[in-house]
């Protein structure tokens, strides 16, 4: 066995920290860390009005504060003042386990992937995620890997590892909890390796609140995946949208078509919307081909770079 796995060199990972009002597990989070030998801990913090940043400070940690608010605005910030080479980004609820750092970091450490994705849904532990949340998650890895036909299991899992050159590529502007689905997409477009690595999930310690709302941030992230798919799967955008308006206008078509047939009664004003809608829709579908095309073009572009620079 070579003597980096033996005695892994954590010198060169930085353990990204995002919390908000996590006094309660953040202290245990980052002495385990420091404990599997790693040496710098950065805790990215949402102004936490508890004992959080004392108690991170004290327990070893540099602390960034963020702007704003959120935990996608955080990481858009901290990304950019990291020195390591790699980063290793995991919650400070304590729901992830630091023992299993080696098996997220692994893949970037061994040059196998630019991307690791914590895979928290084959060993879910009792309460973990509610059946709610855990029906939620699967709805939107389903909606996800339809739309951008990766394979993932687990895109808003909170426990992954990335190289620096890899963050660094990805274009992040959503402010909250959309963050891990935007770094999954735009780590996607950008052509960065990723890989799913299965890691344990535990509940959160009694007393302590999750700051999601299943469903103002779910109906939020489903509308970064979709909008994301703009670019990245225009067909999909647009043709969903393109048959919306098709399908309105072939359903009023159905009533005037039976009340002229029936009745003989006429809706000229109804025949003249049931043709817009008909042409828009039918338009729509024609700029998701022709977007089609810029992207498959777009991602020849890209994957020529990225030879080019190997
Ligand atoms: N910096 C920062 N961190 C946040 C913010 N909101 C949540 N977090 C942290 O992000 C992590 C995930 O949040 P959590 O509430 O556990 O969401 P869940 O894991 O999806 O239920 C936790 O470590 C939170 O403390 C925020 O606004 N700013
Ligand atoms: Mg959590």
């Amino acid at each position: 066995m070579a003597r980096a796995e033996i005695c892994p060199n954590y010198k060169n990972v930085c353990v990204l920290i995002p919390t908000l009002n996590e006094e309660e597990s953040i202290g245990p989070v980052i002495r385990e860390f420091l404990e599997l030998g790693f040496e710098n801990i950065l805790v990215a913090d949402g102004h936490s009005s508890d004992g959080t940043v004392a108690k991170a400070r004290a327990a070893g940690a540099q602390i960034f504060i963020q702007s704003g608010s959120g935990k996608g605005q955080a990481l858009k910030e901290v990304f950019e003042e990291i020195q390591e080479d790699y980063i290793l980004l995991i919650d400070g609820d304590g729901t992830y386990l630091p023992s299993e750092a080696s098996s997220v970091l692994g893949p970037v450490l061994q040059g196998k992937a630019d991307h690791v994705v914590g895979n928290r849904l084959g060993n879910v532990q009792g309460g973990a995620l509610k059946r709610l949340n855990m029906f939620g998650n699967r709805m939107i890895n389903l909606f996800f890997s339809t739309i951008y036909r990766v394979r993932l299991t687990d895109i808003l899992s909170g426990y992954r590892a990335f190289t620096r050159d890899g963050i660094v590529q990805l274009d992040l502007s959503t402010p909250g909890f959309e963050i891990e689905s935007e770094i999954t997409i735009e780590s996607v477009k950008k052509g960065l390796r990723i890989i799913e690595v299965p890691i344990t999930y535990r509940p959160r310690s009694a007393g302590t609140k999750t700051k999601l709302h299943p469903f103002r941030d779910g109906l939020k992230i489903i509308l970064t995946i979709f909008r994301m798919a703009k670019t990245a799967n225009p067909m999909f955008f647009f043709g969903l949208i393109g048959s919306f308006f098709g399908a309105l206008g072939f359903l009023i078509g159905m009533y005037v078509a039976l009340d002229w047939l029936y009745w003989r009664i006429d809706h000229i004003p109804l025949t003249i919307l049931i043709a817009i809608l008909i042409i828009v829709g039918f338009q729509l579908f024609l700029i998701g081909i022709q977007g089609d095309m810029m992207a498959s073009m777009h991602r020849e572009l890209i994957s020529e770079l990225h030879r080019k620079k190997k």
